[in-house]
């Protein structure tokens, strides 16, 4: 067979390749869950031959409203996606749920207590739920889960809906790529200072308090509008704050009605910014991961990386001179 190498640089090289890869497209294209699995299988692999997919489908996207839901475990984040899912398939939409929190009960990990079960989402022939796996993943994760979100846009799911961890950069990064993002708060947990630290109050577009059957709803809502109105001028309109029960279903309706809103404006400023900050954050994202395969699969020798580790810790190296070594093979480590 052909170098994988000038494979790489010339896509159409192996016409075998390309017309599999066509009729991958095609099958996603008509919906086809079974393709879809497939496509994402290899996406969160990242495995080589996932990209020429991914390059055909990025046209064909840019459709769905793609909703970030986020916020600290046991939120009730997975109740609300659930309900939320349940209630677009019900008239019609063909919705997909990305979950890109590790202890959600869509990866079939560990269940805490009485968490909601996931099972009859996903028999419902209206929604297609999938997991992301966020263990072990240097870098990738806000790539990976951009490019999963590429696939169900395409494929025709809208709107497509990601579950997240509202803490740590990764998942910050990940939220950053939704077009529309829904923070869930809940009361009595001093989350007004929860949400600022994470970043997430700058990057919320709709507001959900949820566990509104608990007291302190009042006043997490004026903790939450005393900090809109501190904010910058960027938060004008105020973005909306919607209370729900979601065990109950509650309040989906209008958080249901918040979301089609702001898609509905998507082409007004606000939109139109957050669409040019998802681009932004895309790039980036896949900048960042493509740097860091190049420097760990091909720059570093095997165990390398370990050592390094190692020696790092015992204070035996620093990492500054360990990063400006390995970063230095790039510039010498080119063919003539
Ligand atoms: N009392 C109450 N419990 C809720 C509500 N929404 C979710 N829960 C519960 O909170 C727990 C965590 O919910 P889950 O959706 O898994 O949260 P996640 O970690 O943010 O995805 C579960 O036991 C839910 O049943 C609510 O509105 N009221
Ligand atoms: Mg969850």
């Amino acid at each position: 067979m052909d170098d994988d190498r000038s494979h790489a640089l010339t896509p159409n090289a192996r016409p075998h390749a390309a017309s599999e890869t066509i009729e991958l497209l095609d099958r996603i294209e008509d919906g086809d869950a079974r393709a879809l699995s497939r496509a994402i299988t290899a996406i969160e692999n990242r495995a080589p031959e996932c990209e020429s997919l991914l390059r055909a489908l990025y046209p064909r996207s840019g459709r769905a409203a793609v909703v970030g839901v986020t916020g600290s475990p046991g939120s009730g984040k997975s109740t609300i996606v659930h309900r939320l899912a349940a209630a677009y398939a019900a008239s019609e939409r063909r919705v997909g749920v990305v979950a890109v929190d590790p202890s959600s009960p869509y990866s079939g990990g560990a269940i805490l207590g009485d968490r909601i079960r996931m099972s009859d989402l996903e028999e419902n022939p209206g929604v297609f739920v999938r997991s992301m796996a966020t263990r072990g993943r240097l870098g990738g994760l806000a790539a990976a889960t951009a490019d999963v979100v590429t696939v169900l846009d395409a494929a025709g799911r809208d709107p497509v809906i990601v579950e997240t961890v509202g803490v740590g950069q990764d998942e910050v990064d990940v939220v950053r790529l939704a077009g529309t993002s829904v923070v869930v708060l809940v009361p009595g947990m001093g989350d007004d200072v929860q949400a600022m630290k994470a970043g997430i109050l700058e990057i919320g577009d709709i507001f959900v308090i949820n566990k509104c059957d608990r007291p302190g709803v009042d006043t997490l809502e004026r903790a939450l509008r005393a900090m809109f109105a501190l904010g910058e001028s960027t938060r004008m309109p105020e973005p909306p704050i919607v209370r729900t029960i979601a065990t109950d279903g509650r309040g989906i309706d209008a958080l249901r009605d918040a979301i089609d809103r702001r898609a509905a404006a998507r082409d007004a400023a606000p939109g139109r910014a957050r669409r040019r900050q998802a681009a932004r954050a895309r790039l980036t994202a896949m900048l960042e991961e493509r740097l860091a395969r190049l420097v760990l699969d091909d720059l570093l020798a095997d165990g390398e990386f370990e050592a390094a580790v190692d020696a790092v810790e015992r204070r035996e190296r620093d990492p500054y001179s360990v990063v400006d070594e390995v970063l230095g093979r790039i510039r010498f480590g080119r063919p003539e």
